[in-house]
């Protein structure tokens, strides 16, 4: 009996601590306002590619739930506005469609969030009174399935829930829902379902750019911004934006509620005026987001505070109304060729745990060079990307540097683009560079100057010493995590067997 005891209590302390080193993640938007996407399978295939493990959609699209069975990314589906009323009015209706649209398909689809409604507060019809008699209903639904605790029940909203967000402090919901937003934060309390908010930097740049800058924006202020009650800096209005959240949440006592972003992100074009909608900006702000969440920095207020965000959205959607630039929130084309380059991973080094060994998964290996085709102009602005967002280590080819010489930009180039395409898990999408980029199967070293390849620095990046400076934090948590792992690991084996038996066992190791 008392082993038995020993084992659950080991299982179950690993399973507590498997949640809570889960870390921050990054998921995408698969918005389908669109009439030239890829079909779902198509579209899991590229999810998959780029490795990414999060997705939300508006819906609950067979075709959708269908194609993400058995790939592992976990979904977060959506119940429409437009249904609110079926859901808010009888049980039956919400217990139908659990039945129906998503019992069918689970678990091997990976369903982990239901969002019911979304962002009710600029809807036309009345769906703030209709959204948490809908929430309750669902919450019903999936306890009768018995999945409430693997499926969490939340509703999105936008940042117009606030009527006030600056100071960050003086954060404080905006009293005219609170009919609807009071039962609802009680409902998240109680279920320990997220708040979950769409955030946009880029509007309150658009808006009101006089008074916001663009590299506060971006992610790229030298300067810092202080609240002048908590004294908290803040050098970037994303985070400006949840602590204001966050103590709008702290102002009504609701201290337990995690922050979910459910929407963020830039558009890469948009209309004359909307200047700051580029691809360039578009790059930065991701890239400079995924970095910050994946380190888990948190906020100033909340540092260190583990932030699940989904970046808006995997396609440009052609459907969508209004300025240029709403249809052009994509990271890719309908074509699935990317608009701007994105690390996922927001490491910039090979990641040891995912991929041990890339480039002979092909039987080959092979290299990223510069196209010779590529203008001038445009090796340069990929060249300094990769240097810079790209967190390429460029030092070799600097004045007196192995790889300096021959002098030019497409030598250059040349190095720089085959690391970032090295440390991104060699993909073609790594070796895309707005096409300027070629993929060659002859290895480019020359005399000193050696060219990496996946393997190369293998060793380096496990090697928590050697790590590059710029991504220490979140490898090693990696480390520390699977030394705990690890020793866990050992502790259950301890158990299972004889001690007599895992001392030997532990000794040989
Ligand atoms: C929405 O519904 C609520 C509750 O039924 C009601 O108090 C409110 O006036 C309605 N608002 C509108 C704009 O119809
Ligand atoms: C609060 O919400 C109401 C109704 O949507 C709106 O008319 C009002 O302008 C908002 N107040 C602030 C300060 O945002
Ligand atoms: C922008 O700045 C002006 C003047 O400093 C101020 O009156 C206004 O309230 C500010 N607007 C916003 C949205 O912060
Ligand atoms: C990562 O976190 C550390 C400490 O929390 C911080 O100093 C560093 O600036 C962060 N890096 C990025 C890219 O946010
Ligand atoms: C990669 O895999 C190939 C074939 O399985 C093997 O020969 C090679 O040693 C591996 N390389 C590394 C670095 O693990
Ligand atoms: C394998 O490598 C060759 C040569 O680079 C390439 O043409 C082919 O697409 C690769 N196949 C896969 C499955 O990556
Ligand atoms: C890690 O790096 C240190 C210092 O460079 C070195 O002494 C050690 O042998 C390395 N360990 C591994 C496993 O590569
Ligand atoms: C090819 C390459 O970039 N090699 C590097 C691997 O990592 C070691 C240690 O960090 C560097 O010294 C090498 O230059």
């Amino acid at each position: 009996m008392a082993r038995g005891f020993k084992l659950i209590f080991a299982v179950s302390l690993l399973l507590v601590l498997l949640d809570l080193c889960r870390g921050s993640t990054i998921g995408v938007c698969y918005g389908r306002n669109a009439d030239d996407l890829p079909t779902p399978d198509k579209v899991a295939q590229l999810v998959q590619q780029h490795n990414v493990k999060y997705l939300r959609i508006y819906d609950s699209n067979i075709q959708v739930l269908k194609a993400f069975a058995n790939t592992g990314v976990q979904l977060m589906i959506g119940i429409p506005n437009s249904d609110l009323l079926p859901f808010s009015q009888f049980q039956t209706n919400a217990d139908t469609w659990l039945k129906n649209s998503v019992l069918p398909y689970y678990p091997a689809t990976k369903i982990t969030y239901i969002t019911v409604g979304a962002e009710v507060t600029e809807s036309t019809n009345n769906a703030s009174a209709l959204v948490v008699p809908a929430m309750h209903n669902v919450l019903t639904a999936l306890k009768k399935a018995g999945l409430h605790k693997r499926i969490k029940v939340s509703s999105t909203l936008s940042l117009g829930v606030l009527s006030r967000s600056f100071p960050p402090s003086a954060g404080a919901f905006n009293s005219s829902h609170a009919y609807f937003l009071k039962p609802m934060l009680e409902f998240l309390a109680e279920n320990q379902s997220p708040f979950m908010i769409d955030i946009y930097p880029y509007y309150a740049y658009r808006d009101s750019p006089n008074n916001v800058s663009l590299d506060y924006a971006l992610f790229q202020s030298s300067s810092e911004v202080i609240d002048p009650n908590t004294g908290l800096l803040y050098t970037n209005m994303f985070d400006a934006q949840i602590d204001a959240i966050y103590f709008a949440l702290m102002a009504l006592n609701f201290r337990t509620i995690k922050i979910m972003v459910t929407e963020t992100g830039w558009p890469s074009k948009g209309s004359p005026k909307e200047t700051a909608a580029t691809p360039d900006n578009a790059q930065i702000y991701n890239t400079n987001l995924i970095r910050h969440v994946i380190n888990d920095s948190g906020t100033p207020a909340k540092p260190g505070q583990e932030l699940d965000v989904y970046l808006f959205s995997l396609f440009n959607e052609n459907r969508k109304p209004g300025l240029e630039s709403e249809r052009n929130w994509g990271l890719f084309y309908p074509d699935q060729t990317s608009v701007y380059n994105l690390d996922f991973s927001g490491k910039g080094v090979v990641d040891t745990t995912a991929d041990s060994n890339v480039t002979s998964l092909n039987g080959t290996t092979t290299w990223c060079i510069a196209s010779t085709k590529a203008s001038e102009a445009d090796l340069q602005n990929a060249l300094d990307w990769a240097c810079g967002p790209g967190n390429v280590d460029c030092s070799a080819i600097q004045p007196s540097q192995p790889c300096f010489e021959p002098d030019t930009l497409l030598s250059h180039a040349s190095y720089a683009f085959n690391i970032y395409y090295q440390q991104n898990a060699a993909t073609d999408i790594a070796c895309s560079f707005g096409g300027n980029g070629v993929k060659v199967d002859k290895n480019p070293s020359y005399d000193n100057c050696l060219y990496m390849t996946a393997g190369t620095n293998k060793t380096a990046a496990s090697n928590t010493t050697a790590i590059a400076s710029s991504t220490t934090s979140s490898t090693m948590r990696n480390e520390a995590f699977t030394w705990i792992l690890s020793f866990l690991f050992m502790t259950l084996l301890s158990v299972l067997l004889d001690m007599e038996e895992s001392v030997k066992i532990l000794t040989r190791i």
